[in-house]
């Protein structure tokens, strides 16, 4: 174990702390039953059309129908989040910024075949990643690390590409893409799906914002703080697209499963009230 692995210098501050201990804690069904689906475990929601016959049918085999559905939703915002992130290769390396439970990292090394590295400041969720690694035989393409999105221990210019699946929400937008864009290759592309309050609804998080950011206990970016803090940093967009009407459905569906968590109202009335929005961003290192 390096210096950099030790958790006083992982965890910098307590709130860092705070957002691990919830991480560490974390057990949901929403999460593993979805996951031990397909064996892709994922930590976020899901976009496209849902198929509703699956609430018709025999009631016995309903709820297992609405898990995989759901996994089916979470793995299209996945492959959608993979397409932005450009021509990448074997001999490519990328990065996954707040890795959770892995999901995503694999579904790129199995796409590109490119190397992987995702950090988490979950110990749990690395250790079940790394665990996953051993089982699918890819220790030689992909490894998960206990470290810091926002001090990352990478060398400069190490990584073609790097996402944030909706864990930018727990970060400072102007240090982490100081960070990121240290580690991106020249002409290397950023991509991050993620809930953003709407400036145009107002200046401040509305209610529902508010009670989504209790429940992670995360702080909710506006929309302008991503491009601003993008700008300030050498990442120039090139495709922005708001999934907002794309991820409703999925919270629809969600909201009526058993395994729901109690956070799909807000979910739903944010998106609906305009408040709320679930866009993708991708930019290029410049
Ligand atoms: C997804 O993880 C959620 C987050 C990382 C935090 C908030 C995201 C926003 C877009 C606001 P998850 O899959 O663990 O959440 P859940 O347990 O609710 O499914
Ligand atoms: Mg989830």
């Amino acid at each position: 174990m390096t210096m950099l692995d030790t958790t006083t210098e992982v965890l910098s501050t307590r709130y860092q702390k705070s957002v691990a201990d919830y991480w560490n804690k974390e057990q949901d069904p929403v999460n593993l039953r979805l996951g031990e689906v397909s064996g892709t475990f994922h930590h976020h929601y899901g976009i496209g059309d849902v198929d509703w016959s699956v609430l018709e049918g025999p009631e016995g085999t309903r709820e297992e129908r609405t898990i995989r559905e759901m996994h089916r939703l979470e793995g299209a915002q996945a492959d959608f989040l993979l397409d932005q992130l450009g021509d990448l290769g074997p001999a490519d390396r990328i990065l996954d910024a707040g890795s959770g439970r892995g999901g995503t990292s694999f579904l790129a090394n199995l796409r590109f075949g490119c190397q992987v590295d995702g950090i988490s400041i979950s110990e749990k969720q690395v250790g079940f990643a790394n665990e996953q690694v051993r089982q699918r035989g890819v220790a030689d393409k992909v490894a998960f690390h206990f470290r810091n999105m926002l001090d990352n221990g990478f060398p400069d210019a190490t990584f073609r590409s790097i996402w944030n699946n909706e864990s930018t929400m727990y970060v400072d937008l102007h240090k982490l893409f100081a960070e990121h864009a240290r580690v991106l290759t020249p002409g290397g592309r950023y991509v991050t799906i993620t809930g953003c309050y709407n400036d145009v609804h107002g200046r401040q998080p509305s209610r529902a914002v508010s009670q989504i950011d209790a429940h992670y206990i995360c702080d909710i970016h506006p929309r302008s703080e991503y491009f601003a803090a993008m700008a300030a940093n050498n990442l120039l967009p090139i495709s922005v697209v708001d999934l907002t009407a794309a991820t409703i459905p999925y919270w629809e569906l969600r909201a009526q499963s058993s395994v729901a968590t109690g956070i799909e109202e807000a979910f739903l009335t944010a998106y609906k009230e305009g408040s709320f929005q679930y866009l993708m961003i991708a930019a290029d290192k410049v």
